[in-house]
C-alpha cells in the first residue's frame, strides 16, 4: 500500500471478525456511519484484527473500504491493551471505580504501539489527508502523526468520559499523554463536561489551549427501528406481566450488580411480583483476563443464582442470565419486547444500549431506567433517572417505570424524536465539518 488514502480512520480494532478462513465486517454504529465516508474518499481503516500474532495482509471489504491491519503480539496485547489501556486508563477515566495500576513497562509498550499506528498512518496518508483517530487506546497518535506529517489534518474522538484534572493528576505520564492529544486539530467528546475537563487539564499540564467539541455519538436509528419486532419473545419467556431487560459488556463500570439488588428490593417490597416478572440480563464477555473483570463476573453470577434461589419457582427463573454476545437482530427483538430497560452504569461515556432501546419503541411503548452518570442522560432527560450508587434510587426508578408514572408514552416519544433527529450519520458529518473548520482557522 502507498500514500494514497485521503481519509484514514485509526481505531484499536479493525471492524472485522474472523469467520473460518475469511474476515467479515462486524456490524456497529461507527462502521455504519463511516462506511459511506470511507467509500467516497477511497478511505482506509487502520487497526488491529483482534488476534495476537502476525497481521493479515491488507484487504478490501465488499463495501469498498481498505483495511490496513496492525500487528500486536502477545506482549503488546498484555501490556498495551489489557495493561495500560484497560487496567490504567479505563479505570482512571471512569472516576476510579476500581484503582488504576501505574506500571512503567506498560506505559513504554503503550508508547511503542501508538508509534506503530502513527508510522502506518504517516506511510498511507496522501498529501493533506484527513485522519480520524478513535478512542483512549490511541491517545498519543495525534501528536506523533503531527510530528511525522504536519500536512495532515488530525481529528480525535474520545468514546469514554474525560475525568476531572484532579484525577488525571495521578497519572505519572500525564504531561506526555495530554500533550499528545492536544496536538490534534480537533478533539471530540460526548459531553461538554468531558470537553471542559480536557481543556482544564491541557492548560494545567501542557500549558496549551486545544480545540474541542462536544458531540454525543448516536446510532443508526432508522435501521434499528426497522429491525425491531417483539416477535414471540414474551411467549417464549412464559408471558411475564413485567419483562425487564439489561444488556451490557460485563464491565464493572456498567453497574450490573446494583441493578440486580434493586430488582430484588422490588420483590421484597411487593413492587414486582416474582411469579409474574422476568428480568433478562445479557452480559457480553469482555477483557476476561483483567483482574477486576473476573471479580465482577463472579459477583454478578453469585447474586443471579442467589436471587433465583430465593425468588425463582421450580419451573421458572426470575433472572435469565446469558454470558455471551447475541446477534443484532435478536438484540433488537429483545429491546422491542421488553417493557422496562435497565441501564445503570456508574460511569459511561455515552451508552448506546439506552439509545438502541429507545429506537426500538417508535410507538411510545416501553420505559427506560437510566443512570444519571451515563452521557446519554444529558439527552434522554425523559428517562426514569437514577443514581446507580444508591440501590434505593434504582428501585424507586424501577417502581416509577413499571407503574407508568408521569406520561410514559410522552416520555418515550420525546426520546424517540431525539434519537431519530440526531443519528450516527449526523454525528460523523458534524464532527468532520467541525474538523474542517478547526483546520481552516
Ligand atoms: P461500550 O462500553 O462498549 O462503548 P455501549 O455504548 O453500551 O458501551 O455500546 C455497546 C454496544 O455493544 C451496543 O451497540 C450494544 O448493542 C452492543 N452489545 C452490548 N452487549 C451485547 C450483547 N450481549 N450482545 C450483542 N451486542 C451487545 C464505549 C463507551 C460508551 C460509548 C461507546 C460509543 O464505553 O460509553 O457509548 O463506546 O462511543
Amino acid at each position: 500500500m502507498t500514500s494514497t488514502a485521503s481519509f484514514i480512520v485509526a481505531a484499536n480494532r479493525l471492524p472485522v471478525e474472523r469467520r473460518g478462513d475469511s474476515w467479515r465486517v462486524s456490524p456497529g454504529g461507527l462502521v455504519t456511519a463511516l462506511t459511506p465516508i470511507l467509500a467516497e474518499h477511497h478511505g482506509t481503516w487502520i487497526g488491529w484484527a483482534g488476534t495476537p500474532g502476525d497481521a493479515p495482509e491488507p484487504f478490501t471489504t465488499d463495501s469498498g473500504i481498505s483495511l490496513a491491519p496492525i500487528a500486536l503480539d502477545e506482549d503488546d496485547y498484555a501490556e498495551f491493551y489489557e495493561g495500560f489501556s484497560n487496567a490504567t486508563l479505563w479505570p482512571l477515566f471512569h472516576d476510579l471505580i476500581v484503582p488504576p495500576v501505574y506500571n512503567a513497562q506498560w506505559w513504554k509498550r503503550f508508547v511503542t504501539v501508538n508509534r506503530r499506528f502513527a508510522e502506518k498512518i504517516a506511510r498511507l496518508a496522501a498529501p493533506g489527508a484527513t485522519v480520524w483517530v478513535q478512542d483512549y487506546q490511541l491517545h498519543l497518535v495525534p501528536g506523533m502523526v503531527k510530528e511525522l506529517r504536519p500536512d495532515v489534518t488530525v481529528g480525535f474522538f474520545l468514546h469514554i468520559p474525560f475525568p476531572s484534572p484532579d484525577l488525571i493528576a495521578q497519572l505519572p505520564w500525564r504531561e506526555e499523554l495530554i500533550r499528545g492529544l492536544a496536538r490534534a486539530d480537533l478533539v471530540g467528546f460526548h459531553t461538554q463536561r468531558s470537553a471542559r475537563n480536557f481543556e482544564d487539564a491541557a492548560l494545567r499540564f501542557a500549558g496549551t489551549t486545544p480545540h474541542t467539541v462536544a458531540l454525543p455519538i448516536s446510532i443508526d436509528t432508522p435501521k434499528i427501528t426497522s429491525m425491531a419486532r417483539p416477535g414471540t419473545i414474551r411467549e417464549k419467556l412464559g408471558n411475564p406481566e413485567h419483562f425487564l431487560l439489561g444488556v451490557d459488556r460485563l464491565d464493572y463500570t456498567k453497574g450490573i450488580l446494583p441493578r440486580l439488588l434493586a430488582v430484588e428490593r422490588c420483590f421484597e417490597r411487593g413492587i414486582l411480583d416474582p411469579a409474574t416478572t422476568t428480568f433478562v440480563q445479557i452480559a457480553t464477555p469482555s477483557r476476561e483476563r483483567v483482574e477486576h473483570y473476573e471479580k465482577t463476573r463472579a459477583e454478578v453470577e453469585h447474586h443471579v443464582s442467589r436471587i433465583n434461589g430465593l425468588y425463582g419457582g421450580l419451573f421458572r427463573s426470575v433472572v435469565v442470565y446469558v454470558h455471551r454476545t447475541v446477534d443484532a437482530a435478536t438484540l433488537y427483538h429483545l429491546y422491542a419486547a421488553a417493557d422496562t430497560m435497565l441501564v445503570t452504569p456508574f460511569k459511561d461515556g455515552m451508552n448506546l444500549v439506552a439509545k438502541e432501546y429507545v429506537a426500538c419503541h417508535p410507538d411510545g411503548s416501553g420505559a427506560l431506567v437510566l443512570s444519571e452518570f451515563a452521557g446519554a442522560a444529558e439527552e434522554l432527560t425523559q428517562a426514569y433517572i437514577c443514581n446507580p450508587f444508591d440501590v434505593e434510587s434504582i428501585a424507586q426508578a424501577i417502581a416509577a417505570a413499571v407503574s407508568g408514572e408521569g406520561d410514559p408514552r410522552g416520555r418515550m416519544l420525546s426520546m424517540y424524536q431525539r434519537v431519530y433527529a440526531y443519528d450516527v450519520h449526523r454525528w460523523a458529518n458534524d464532527f468532520l465539518s467541525a474538523l474542517r473548520e478547526a483546520r481552516a482557522c
